[in-house]
């Protein structure tokens, strides 16, 4: 199982934490776990550079918080480990210029870097590398794993087996959480403002930002496709709480907005709290943090360099002479 995320934005968000992290830490038990700090993709914002040191090593602390354990799954930066660039231009020089503008990703950007255009393919290069079978993934990004598996196949009758084919993860559909603001698009850490929830963000703070969340005409506290606000914040209670959106349908009827949206506020505050305590004790050691990066990335290097070594071979480069 691999899965990543970038380092930006203040913290991660919300939905993050429901999409993606809450997933990562529960999927530890069973699965052979890599978790990875996009710090590569993430130069695609070109974010200044002290920033991202900062927020790279931010984000594993925010990632251990949020239960990801360096016991179990090897956490590291995808910039410590340069095969996932090496790869990446290998398996570049395999992509077809149309097939890599087909992405709609790019298209829906309207253009941009060269690294943008091409993100896709170090991403098959991430999952490749780590001959992962699953890959837990959101809906906008199926395109880009059916890229990594034309390559995977592309690569095996060319040069000879040797990727396996990785699928989407088989476990529960993540939710997808929206934008406070503008329920119309997902909550997003290059967004930001108040329609994000930083899974940092104070008490107050949060409250404040589910209090003035949009919400629908009329006054009934039920998820439907015309009311994408309150489906949004009954999808938001149902996550912290553990209770399904039924019996908060029924729960709320005829109670109105302002008791629903307190409530709201009040469970992701829980929600939260520990994570926050948590992550402050995390982040005052840095040695620590820096020692769960440099153990993660010497376990990725094994399976990594091993990997490449044989597709290095395969392609056709001459092996250095040993001295
Ligand atoms: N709103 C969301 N609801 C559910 N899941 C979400 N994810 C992101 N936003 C939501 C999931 O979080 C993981 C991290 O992805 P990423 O940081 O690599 O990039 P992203 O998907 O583009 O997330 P952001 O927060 O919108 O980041 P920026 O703004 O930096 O691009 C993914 O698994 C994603 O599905």
């Amino acid at each position: 199982m691999l899965s990543g995320i970038r380092p930006t934005g203040e913290s991660f968000q919300l939905g993050n934490y429901v999409g993606a992290v809450r997933h990562w830490a529960s999927m530890q038990d069973e699965n052979e776990c890599f978790f990875f700090l996009a710090d590569l993709h993430a130069l695609i914002d070109t974010p200044e550079p002290q920033r991202l040191r900062g927020r790279t090593r931010q984000a594993v602390a925010e990632l251990l918080a949020m239960g990801v354990d360096p016991e179990r799954s090897t956490v590291f930066a995808q910039g410590h480990v340069p095969e996932h660039a090496e790869l990446g231009w290998i398996l570049g020089c395999l992509t077809g210029f149309g097939e890599a503008s087909r992405m709609t990703q790019f298209k829906d950007k309207g253009g941009g870097t060269v690294g943008l255009f091409t993100y896709p393919v170090l991403q098959a290069a991430d999952i490749l590398l780590y001959s992962a079978d699953a890959v837990p993934i959101g809906e906008d990004q199926r395109q880009h794993l059916e890229l990594t598996r034309d390559l995977a196949q592309r690569f095996n009758s060319r040069y000879g087996d040797t990727f396996s084919l990785p699928a989407a993860y088989a476990g529960r559909a993540g939710e997808r959480i929206k934008d406070l603001r503008d329920p119309s698009r997902k909550m997003s850490k290059s967004i930001g403002g108040s329609g994000t929830v930083w899974v940092l963000d104070d008490p107050k703070t949060i409250t404040k930002k589910v209090k003035s969340a949009v919400t629908d005409t009329g006054r009934e506290v039920v998820a439907s496709e015309e009311k994408p606000g309150v489906t949004n914040l009954l999808t938001i209670l149902s996550v912290a709480t553990g209770k399904a959106l039924p019996e908060l349908e029924q729960a709320y009827a005829g109670k109105g907005y302002g008791d629903f949206k307190a409530d709201v506020a009040d469970a992701v505050v829980e929600l939260f709290a520990p994570v926050r305590e948590r992550y402050a004790e995390l982040v005052a050691d840095e040695g620590y943090l820096d020692e769960v990066l440099a153990d993660g990335a010497a376990a990725a290097r094994g399976v990594a360099t091993s990997m490449l070594t044989t597709v290095r071979d395969r392609v056709g480069l001459l092996a250095p002479r040993r001295t």
